[in-house]
């Protein structure tokens, strides 16, 4: 088998860590399909990257995530990275359509395409799976709401995958990125609003880049099959937990 063969799948590819995950699996040497709903914006990074194709998918829609694994004729990896936040409403007053909203992609969007590909991962005979969970997995903060609780469902999601596949050959690894500078996470959370998606990288110098979260999860990867990199947890160093950022003034 070829390198160039070796094909991985990546959800959310559309911007962020996702795009930035297929260029990097594209340069190691992975035949990349890009899956996300804004068919335009992964044809245009397909067309720029060696062996990839675009797939338009909305992970949340069964019918057509259990259709896009009918149309592969392999899959190594998969990058289970669609997600977001909305809202950083308290508790007491949060929407329950948010909530519901932030599980479906959170969780039954990763459900969704681990049970389709898993087929396929497997036959290959060293398949990967790479879930974006989030630091708001593994612990929680004010206002973190129904995404910490969804980003938690993700990490208990796939610490279970990988005991139930122990013994077969497929690896289960989980990315938890912190405090992440992208285009589009803050202001979706915050829907659109620019000012308050901006005050929540104030002051901190340096913030990841979804380069920086693509270079981890390029690297575990890649490692030898045997190797699984259970969790990674990955922050900027301004970071040290969901509640003590240093700031700049
Ligand atoms: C993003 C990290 O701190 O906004 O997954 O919850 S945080």
């Amino acid at each position: 088998m070829t390198a160039a063969a070796r094909t991985a799948v990546v959800t959310g590819a559309s911007s962020g860590i996702g795009a930035a995950t297929a260029r990097q699996l594209a340069e190691a040497g992975y035949r990349v399909i890009l899956a996300a709903r804004r068919k335009d914006r992964i044809e245009a990074l397909a067309a720029e990257l060696p062996h990839a194709e675009a797939y338009a998918l909305d992970v949340t829609d069964r019918a057509a995530v259990d259709a896009f694994a009918a149309s592969l004729d392999r899959c190594d990896v998969l990058v289970a990275n669609a997600g977001g936040a909305l809202g950083t409403d308290p508790v007491a007053t949060a929407d329950p359509a948010d909530w519901r909203a932030m599980y479906e992609v959170n969780v039954l969007g990763v459900l969704n395409m681990v049970q389709a590909l898993l087929p396929a991962l497997t036959a290959t005979g060293d398949g990967t799976v790479v879930v974006l969970s989030s630091t708001a997995g593994h612990g929680t903060y004010e206002g973190g709401g129904g995404y910490v609780a969804a980003k938690h469902g993700a990490h208990v999601l796939t610490e279970t995958l990988r005991l139930e596949l122990c013994g077969e050959p497929v690896r289960v690894i989980e990315i938890a990125p912190g405090m992440v500078k992208t285009d589009e996470f803050a202001l979706t959370r915050f829907r659109g609003d620019e000012a308050k998606a901006a005050k929540v990288y104030q002051g901190v110098a340096e913030p990841l880049t979804a380069e920086d979260v693509a270079e981890t999860i390029a690297w575990a990867v890649t490692r030898p099959a045997h190797v699984n990199i259970d969790l990674l947890v990955v922050r900027p160093r301004a970071q040290a937990s969901n509640t003590k950022v240093h700031r700049e003034s």
